[in-house]
C-alpha cells in the first residue's frame, strides 16, 4: 500500500469559496501536503489529465468542466492514502457520499462533485507527475 494521493479541489468548490473548508478537512483527516498550488487548465491538459474516461459520455462535460474555472492540485501523503482520501471524499454522487464526507458537505452534482481523488497507488504517482515537477513536491 502507498502513501501519497493525489487530489484536486474542483473548480465549483473553489468558486463556491469551500477551498478553505476542505484544505481544513485535508490537515484534520491527518494528511500531510507535499505539494499545492492554484491552477486554471487548458481544456487540453483536462482531456489528457482524464484520458480514462475518453470514451465515457461525460468525457465533454466533465473537461469543459474541469477547464471552467481555478482548482487547486494537492499531492498528499499518509500511510493508505489512497484509500484514505477516497474514505474522506466519499462516493461520487454526493447523493450517495455518506454523511461527514467532503462530497456531502460541499459538492453541487454528479458531475460537479467539489474534489478528486485517485482509484490506485499506480495512478497517484501519474496523476502526481502530471502536474507537479519534481522540485515542487516538498
Ligand atoms: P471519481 O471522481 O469518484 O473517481 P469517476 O467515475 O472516476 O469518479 O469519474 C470522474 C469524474 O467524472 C467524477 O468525479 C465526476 O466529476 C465526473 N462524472 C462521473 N460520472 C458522471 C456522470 O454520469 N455525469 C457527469 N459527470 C460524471
Ligand atoms: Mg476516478
Amino acid at each position: 500500500m502507498g502513501n501519497k494521493t493525489f487530489a484536486i479541489i474542483k473548480p465549483d468548490a473553489v468558486k463556491n469559496g469551500f477551498t478553505g473548508n476542505i484544505y481544513d478537512r485535508i490537515i484534520q483527516a491527518g494528511f500531510g501536503i507535499q505539494g499545492a498550488k492554484l491552477i486554471q487548465m487548458s481544456l487540453a491538459q483536462a482531456e489528457g489529465f482524464y484520458d480514462i474516461h475518453r470514451s465515457r459520455p461525460f468525457f465533454g462535460e466533465l473537461t469543459k468542466f474541469m477547464s471552467s474555472g481555478k482548482c487547486m492540485v494537492l499531492a498528499l501523503e499518509k500511510e493508505n492514502a489512497v484509500n484514505e482520501w477516497r474514505t474522506t471524499i466519499g462516493s461520487t454522487n454526493p447523493a450517495d457520499a455518506a454523511e461527514g464526507t467532503i462530497r456531502k458537505d460541499f459538492a453541487t452534482s454528479l458531475g460537479e462533485n467539489a474534489v478528486h481523488g485517485s482509484d490506485s497507488d499506480e495512478n497517484a504517482i501519474k496523476e502526481i507527475a502530471f502536474f507537479f515537477s519534481e522540485s515542487e513536491l516538498i
